[in-house]
């Protein structure tokens, strides 16, 4: 096992590492910005190193100063969190090119996964199921692509193959509109990810967005921890999240799963990722794989009872999955709701000092967080604040208990979300069941025109 590992990240995910090694013995060293120098986590740190001044650029995306950091400390292994350089094949490859192990996939798999017409080919050649569309990347020629998109049927999606979570898409509901929504989608994406290539899928109108986790090991083991449903986003910022999702049968989770895992390995995949799908008419529908562990990971390791840090962690170090599939167990209900330092209706930013704090607790209650009474929210960088996590028997309970927890919790002197919650938690769309991806930024517009 590594002795030391450098966490390349800041905020409750660098405390949430820490945590982790913590836990396995491991020291820990933190890397921060100018902005981030007197918070607590970074001092909570076994030593800490100062890699650049406030904005992201100069500091948490500092790929040389990260590896320095490395460098001084003796550390063996880098964990790079959510974000920032967490799916970086370039990041991946400097560190191991500098002796480092990376706490993440190999590099090429970070690398082909990021390429989205690669990663759907991939998936839809392991037998995952994929969202109907062209094979691969559009030709150049629009009368051919008019015959592609003819077979799919409108409406369709253009997405570019640079793109992903939400970046480089474009709706189209005719014939009329195509060509020109193929070269506004194809400059954009040269411009913004320096790859013109897009692709072609059925657009569908009315999913739900529920995502897989898998654990891989480099032994030829894969497991999948069942599915989180993250419908509940606005502009691709997720705020709440759920683990299971409200009614899919154990049976289909298992089969979805089940392609997911046979995928990881024929892939020759390795560490933590999700599978991203969209859901509708009960069926699952492969978009895009993430290779990095994701923001709403503890609904999953509170219905499965497994540390998913502590496993990247172990998997990085060459150790064996502890389980196989037929061990793995999900209990219970999870829900996680993200507090964000923003107003809770306009969702715009609101960065300072918290004047009053009060984490809530009481069984079934998990709080991620790095901040703290007195803490001062920095301007720069994403305005996630902590988590809270309600664990229960049902979702009734889980969603009582998250009520609970909110109507504890105490932050003053800056805006959050905090109320959006609470009115998200009493609604009864959401309560009676699954909600689509559209529910949120309907609810919210709805609040905002009735003032
Ligand atoms: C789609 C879609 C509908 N049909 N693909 C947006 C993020 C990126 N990961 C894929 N996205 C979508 N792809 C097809 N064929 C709708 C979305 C989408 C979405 C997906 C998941 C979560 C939130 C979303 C919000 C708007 C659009």
């Amino acid at each position: 096992m590594f002795e030391k590992i450098l966490i390349a990240n800041r905020g409750e995910i660098a405390l949430r590492v820490q945590r982790a090694c913590r836990a396995m013995g491991i020291k820990t060293v933190a890397v921060h910005s100018e902005a981030d120098a007197e918070a607590k986590y970074v001092k909570l740190a076994d030593e800490s190193v100062c890699i650049g001044p406030a904005p992201s650029a100069l500091s948490y995306l500092n790929i040389p100063a990260i590896i320095s950091a490395a460098e001084v400390t003796d550390s063996e292994a880098i964990h790079p969190g959510y974000g920032f350089l967490s799916e970086n094949a370039d990041f991946a490859e400097r560190v191991e090119e500098s002796g480092f192990v990376f706490i993440g996939p190999r590099p090429d798999s970070i690398r082909k996964m990021g390429d989205k017409v690669s990663a759907k080919n991939a998936m839809k050649q392991a037998g995952v199921p994929c969202v109907p569309g062209s094979e691969g990347a559009l030709p150049e020629s629009i009368e051919e692509i008019k015959k592609i998109v003819r077979d799919i049927g409108y409406p369709v999606i253009i997405k570019a193959s640079g793109g992903g979570g939400g970046r480089g898409m474009r709706v189209v509901h005719t014939e009329a509109a195509l060509s020109n929504a193929v070269i506004m989608t194809r400059n954009e994406a040269q411009a913004a990810f320096g790859n013109p290539v897009v692709y072609a899928e059925k657009y569908l109108e009315n999913p739900r967005h529920i995502e897989f986790q898998l654990l891989v090991d480099e032994h030829g083991n894969a497991v999948h921890l069942g599915e989180r449903d993250c419908s509940m986003q606005r502009r691709h910022q997720k705020i709440l999240e759920e683990a299971p999702a409200p009614g899919i049968s154990l049976k289909l989770r298992n089969k979805i799963g089940t392609r997911c895992a046979d995928a990881c390995r024929r892939i020759n995949y390795r560490g933590a990722g999700t599978f991203e799908f969209l859901f509708e008419n009960n069926e699952f529908y492969f978009i895009e794989m993430n290779t990095r562990l994701q923001v709403e990971h503890p609904v999953t390791e509170a219905i499965t009872g497994i540390d998913l840090v502590q496993m990247q962690i172990s998997i990085a170090a060459g150790g064996k999955l502890p389980f196989q599939q037929k061990d793995i167990e999900f209990n219970g209900h999870a829900i996680e709701c993200r507090i964000n330092a923003e107003d809770p209706y306009k969702l715009t930013p609101s960065a300072g000092r918290i004047t009053q704090y009060h984490a809530p607790g009481g069984p079934g209650v998990r709080v991620d967080s790095h901040v703290y009474h007195n803490y001062f929210v920095p301007p720069y960088y994403d305005s996630m604040i902590g988590k809270i996590i309600t664990y229960g028997d049902t979702r009734e309970q889980a969603i009582a208990r998250m009520r609970i927890a909110l109507s504890e919790m105490v932050v003053d002197g800056i805006k959050t979300n905090i109320p959006l919650h609470r009115d998200l938690l009493s609604d009864s769309t959401f309560l009676s069941d699954g909600i689509t991806i559209h529910f949120l930024e309907q609810k919210l517009a709805l609040h905002n025109k009735s003032g």
